[in-house]
């Protein structure tokens, strides 16, 4: 036998599985400022201006509005970052994790 006949090759069927993904969600209430969420929306989740605008009064008039996807410790560093600065500045707003 020669040293390339003695080679074992394998097939091994390697699964890939994408991470679950989370939604980060912000809740309304009646005493957060709405430039104090439009300002979460555009230094928290990256949103340009115009689209804080648009899922802040999205969550003023159905109650709640998705910020963004992500993995679940990114969610989660949202979801604490987000809870403590609004706490930090005494606002009530909240803001929740849900998987999709
Ligand atoms: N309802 C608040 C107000 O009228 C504004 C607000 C929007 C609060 C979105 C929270 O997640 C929120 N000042």
């Amino acid at each position: 036998m020669t040293k390339y006949e003695e080679e074992v090759f394998t097939e091994e069927k390697i699964e890939v599985k994408e991470p679950s993904m989370y939604k980060v969600i912000l809740h309304n209430d009646d005493y957060t400022p709405m430039d104090f969420v439009v300002l979460i929306l555009m230094k928290f989740f990256n949103h340009i201006e115009e689209d804080a605008f648009r899922i802040m009064y999205l969550v003023h008039n159905t109650g709640i509005g998705v910020c963004g996807e992500f993995t679940k410790e990114i969610a989660e560093t949202k979801v604490s970052l987000v809870s403590s600065y609004a706490k930090e500045q005494q606002h009530p707003l909240k803001c929740t994790m849900e998987k999709k």
